[in-house]
């Protein structure tokens, strides 16, 4: 069961100080997604989630007390509260990948939704009331990949690929419960070898803490990734007399928060206690900003992507014909008025090469008159 004082162990007495005073006034905001392939398990998970810890809950949604094929996007919103803090959780189920066959891009539509999270987010932000601000960022999305045995599906790669570049990833084997402790152990192998391999991206808890103590937590849960959890929110009773949450089987008892059956505790302390702050500021710092810088880069792309526009283009081509046409017509008009010129100058220097005759005309005219008058000077000495 949940400690106590769930808010010394989320940390949210270290929560920088704009957060802390979110936490302490509206409860800090922190949403888990659960995504995979239809009928792993992920809508039992969530209740598990839920009836494993002490969290008042409502569903947004009127949920069927029978777990059927989940066909929408549901919100179930909980609180985790303690003296003066809050966390205001979000569950977010969503439907499964869908069969074997065309499922190939159905992880898309998990990726626009983390998206559109982040875009609401994003718009809000730029408005005046910030208290106002709903923040359904994801914090951390669970992966469940089916208990094959084999590794990691081709789907399931590209899948974590594009998933683990957006939001803390937590990749989980679904239905640990099928496989035995020996196959279990290599499945997880493989599906370790296939992360780093695939250079998948996904979330380790830090273990670079001053506290040792919190370091050695840190790995012993990182060890236990990818996990392997058991959902069940059935009551049955174990081999002890006890009632716990667990599936019965003909040869024994699967108990979902036994630590030699599953994950689910380990996997229940990263999501709602070890790491929960981590998970926040992660994925505000890290996550929230990469999109952020491509927002910003789409921006421009996004005004290319109008120039392309078949429209835009029509428009830039008749105002390139307009403007051919206009320096057309300047051109022609430059023309003759240089042929104009032109003519101009050869009369003004037919006009001058006239005067400069007449000028030489009387010039030899002014000579020879200069001659006479001294002819007849001489005559009279
Ligand atoms: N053996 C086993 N069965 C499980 C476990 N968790 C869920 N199931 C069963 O698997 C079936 C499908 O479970 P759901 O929780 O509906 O699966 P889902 O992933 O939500 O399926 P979709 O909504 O179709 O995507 C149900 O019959 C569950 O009882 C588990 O850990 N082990
Ligand atoms: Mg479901």
């Amino acid at each position: 069961m949940m400690s106590t004082n769930p808010s010394a162990l989320c940390g949210i007495a270290n929560l920088p100080n704009q957060l802390h005073k979110i936490a302490i006034k509206k409860g800090i905001p922190y949403t888990i997604l659960v995504v995979g392939e239809s009928g792993l398990g992920k809508t039992t998970f969530v209740n598990t989630l839920l009836s494993s810890s002490l969290l008042k809950h409502r569903d947004q949604t009127k949920r069927h007390r029978l777990i059927e094929k989940t066909t929408q996007i549901t919100l179930t919103k909980a609180e985790l509260e303690e003296d003066l803090f809050k966390v205001k959780l979000n569950l977010v189920d969503t439907p499964g990948f869908g069969d074997f066959i065309n499922n190939n891009d159905s992880w898309i539509s998990i990726l626009n939704f983390i998206e559109a999270q982040y875009q609401s987010y994003f718009f809000q932000e730029q408005q005046p009331d910030r208290a106002a601000i709903n923040d359904m960022r994801i914090s951390v999305c669970l992966y469940f990949i089916r208990p094959t045995g084999h590794g990691l599906s081709q789907l399931d790669i590209k899948a974590m690929k594009a998933i683990g570049a957006r939001v803390n990833l937590v990749p989980v084997i679904a239905k640990a419960d099928t496989l035995s402790p020996y196959a279990l152990e290599e499945f997880k192998n493989r599906i370790r070898e296939s992360i780093t391999a695939n250079r998948i991206e996904i979330f380790k808890c830090p273990v670079d803490r001053a506290d040792p103590i919190d370091n050695q937590i840190g790995s012993e849960i990182n060890e236990a990734i990818p996990f392997a959890i058991v959902g069940s929110d059935k009551v049955v009773i174990n081999k002890d007399g006890k009632e716990v949450l667990g599936r019965e089987y003909s040869w024994g008892v699967v108990e979902v928060e036994n630590d030699e059956h599953c994950d689910f505790r380990k996997l229940r302390n990263l999501l709602i206690r070890t790491n929960m702050l981590d998970l926040v500021t992660s994925t505000d710092e890290v996550h929230y900003d990469v999109f952020k810088k491509e927002v910003i880069q789409k921006g421009i792309g996004e005004l290319r992507k109008k120039r392309e526009n078949p429209k835009f283009k029509e428009e830039e081509e008749a105002l390139r014909f307009k403007f051919t046409e206009q320096v057309r017509i300047e051109e022609s008009r430059f023309r003759q008025w240089e042929l104009k010129l032109i003519a101009e100058r050869d009369r003004l220097n037919k006009d001058l090469e006239s005067e400069h005759m007449t000028v030489r005309h009387l010039e030899s005219e002014i000579e020879s008159l200069a001659m006479n008058s001294q002819t007849t000077k001489s005559y009279r000495k």
